[in-house]
């Protein structure tokens, strides 16, 4: 190994793994639950009540952008981060098996979401978007302050 290279191992392997600034994460995931509650809301749940026109093509850009957006969940809730600028409760971080299954049931009934908007079958759309809704709602339930 090169002389450079090989001290950067070892500067590597004396430090603890890097992550992002907390105001970072926290704004990652608050820019992400933005994009999540608008395709969510604001987008799927307002074309199926009629608020919105329904655009079947557009509903499954919804659900791509809820799946591509919450890809960056796990990584912005790994460090503990809590402060003024966040709802984010302590339980997160002190309780992370049930908040990891809650993020686990969150993300299988987007993917069951998003099977329903691929056939088009409003009946099939409607109930998968309220078990998705609860999945949302569990979770800020038990993790995320009033
Ligand atoms: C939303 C939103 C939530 C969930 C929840 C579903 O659109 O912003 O937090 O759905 O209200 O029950």
């Amino acid at each position: 190994m090169k002389p450079l290279l090989s001290a950067v191992v070892a500067a590597s392997l004396a430090i603890p793994a890097l992550a992002a600034e907390p105001k970072d994460l926290i704004d990652a995931r608050q820019g992400a639950f933005k994009i999540i509650k608008y395709e969510f809301a604001d987008t799927l749940a307002a074309m199926m009540r009629g608020k919105r026109e329904f655009d079947l093509e557009r509903m499954k850009i919804a659900v791509n952008r809820i799946q591509a957006v919450g890809g960056v969940l796990p990584e912005a809730f790994a460090v503990e981060s809590t402060g003024d600028n966040t709802r984010a409760k302590a339980e997160i971080w002190s309780d992370p098996d049930g908040f990891q299954a809650a993020a686990v049931k969150f993300g299988e009934k987007i993917g069951e979401l998003s099977a329903a908007v691929q056939t088009g079958d409003k009946a099939q759309i409607g109930p998968a978007l309220q078990a998705a809704g609860k999945t949302c709602k569990g979770c800020h339930d038990d993790y995320r302050s009033k």
